[in-house]
């Protein structure tokens, strides 16, 4: 995936007065380039030493937020999302503000304060938001629709420029920054826990997820699946107000029809279903009619590292879901094919196993790589073959072998259910390098599958 930011757009909110930018990564530069270009008085804080050397490079004054009467009379905190609100505790620029009434911000707000004529859709749940972001910024594109995507997939709001329709991905930690209501159109995917340190708990998450379904007008659409309790019981609270919502789920009619007319191998998996039944809500609600909407579909690319075609090599299908970095996740993976070379492993995240039971028959050979190789192992002992493959070259070799052999072979899938930080720096990393492993093989017949979707 590439994400060039465009430059920096001038954002004049606040004339020319004080605004503290806390957290210094992808959203607070660009917050706080687009707030000095609009006028502002801007001050900088993050609690790394080297990214404070940054911002002062670039010419920002660095102000600690703790220091005594540093924040009096500010006009705004704008807060980055990773910065911790409320637990596990407030950071201390968190206590500031509050102390001296300064209203704390997230980037997003902004954005919707500079451009109030704009359409805004907002896309949240615990799972596929990110997929269903770029599905929907896809179909809009593709049908001459001026959208620009956004938000937790990478891309801080002040980046995106000046658009009709601002498609983003909302992530807790964001709608918690999110003081005003602010779409048109709110996506809820479902909610299962996550993040729950961050939120103090299950309630907190829920109460975050939420705020994506205040209205910005009396017309505006909630579209919320009902794959989850925690969502459905959501609907039903909104259509008791008397609010228009559209449920949708993998088997709701007539989406569901629909969507398999438009069916796209980017989008395999009944989860995935759900997502493209909230993209095709969203732009039919957005004007767009049935056959653009599912032209959209059917030639969507996919993202990068979410169960990614890379190649097909001597028949075999190599898939990149390196994002998978928990069960949950793989087990969606698993679900999409009737029989896998599996390539797991990784860094363990504690969770266990447990829910990819009833995958394994899909699994006619697993491939086991990193610190969690041994502990997979012996929970699948005696269901699957297993190869402990030691690193990801091997590993692929090794399956790739495997699946060439077999009379009707299933793909070679990298989803690992573990983090990648034993042996990569990220999960992009591990992606990557599965990628690069997967072109340098030898075969007669090879596609390569030009599959990234650019945001
Ligand atoms: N920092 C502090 N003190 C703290 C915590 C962080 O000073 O207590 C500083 C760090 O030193 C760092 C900066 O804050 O310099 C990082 O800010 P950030 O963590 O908010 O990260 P950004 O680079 O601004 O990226 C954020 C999102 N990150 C998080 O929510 C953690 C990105 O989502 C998002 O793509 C980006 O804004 C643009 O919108 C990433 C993510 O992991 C992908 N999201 C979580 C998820 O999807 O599960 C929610």
């Amino acid at each position: 995936m590439t994400m060039q930011p465009p430059e920096t757009r001038a954002l004049d909110l606040f004339g020319t007065e004080r605004v503290f930018i806390i957290g210094l990564g992808r959203t607070g530069l660009a917050t706080a380039r687009a707030l000095r270009k609009g006028g502002a008085e801007v001050h900088c804080w993050d609690d790394r030493d080297a990214a404070r050397t940054a911002a002062a490079t670039e010419g920002f004054t660095v102000t600690d937020p703790g220091a005594p009467g540093a924040v009096d009379g500010a006009a705004a905190m704008v807060m980055s999302p990773g910065i911790p609100l409320t637990h596990p505790e407030p950071h201390a620029s968190v206590r500031a503000a509050a102390a001296a009434g300064v209203p704390i911000l997230g980037d997003a707000d902004l954005l919707f304060r500079a451009e109030p004529r704009a359409r805004f859709v907002g896309i949240t749940g615990t799972n596929g938001k990110s997929t269903t972001t770029a599905l929907i910024g896809h179909i809009l594109r593709r049908a001459g629709r001026d959208a620009a995507i956004g938000g937790n997939l990478g891309v801080a709001a002040p980046s995106l420029p000046t658009a009709e329709i601002y498609v983003l991905e909302m992530s807790s930690y964001q709608l918690d920054l999110t003081p005003s209501a602010m779409f048109d159109i709110s996506v809820l995917l479902n909610i299962t826990p996550d993040h729950l340190d961050r939120h103090g708990g299950m309630d907190g998450y829920i109460a975050a997820k939420r705020r994506i379904l205040r209205p910005r007008a009396a017309d505006s659409l909630a579209v919320i699946g009902d794959g989850t309790p925690e969502s459905a019981a959501l609907a039903d609270a909104l259509i008791a107000e008397g609010r228009a919502v559209l449920r949708i789920g993998a088997k709701t009619e007539p989406t569901a029809t629909l969507i398999d007319a438009g069916r796209c191998l980017s989008l395999m998996g009944d989860h995935n279903k759900e997502n493209a039944a909230a993209a095709f809500a969203v732009c039919q609600a957005l004007g767009l009619g049935a056959a653009k909407i599912l032209a959209g579909i059917g030639s969507f690319p996919g993202l990068a590292h979410r169960q990614e075609r890379i190649a097909t090599l001597d028949g075999v299908t190599f898939i990149n879901d390196s994002k998978a970095t928990n069960a949950d996740a793989t087990a969606k993976a698993l679900s999409a094919f009737e029989r896998v070379y599996w390539i797991a492993g990784g860094k363990a995240k504690g969770g266990g196993y447990d829910v990819l039971d009833d995958r394994l028959p899909r699994v006619r050979h697993a491939f086991l790589v990193g610190e969690a190789a041994s502990a997979i192992a012996e929970w699948i002992a005696g269901r699957v073959p297993i190869t402990l493959s030691g690193g990801l070259s091997q590993a692929v070799a090794a399956a790739s072998e495997a699946a060439r052999r077999d009379d009707a072979p299933g793909p070679v899938l990298l989803s690992p259910a573990c983090a990648s930080f034993d042996q990569f720096p990220n999960f992009e990393a591990r992606g990557d390098a599965f990628r690069d492993i997967v072109l340098a093989l030898p075969a007669t017949e090879r596609a390569v599958h030009s599959n990234r979707e650019a945001v």
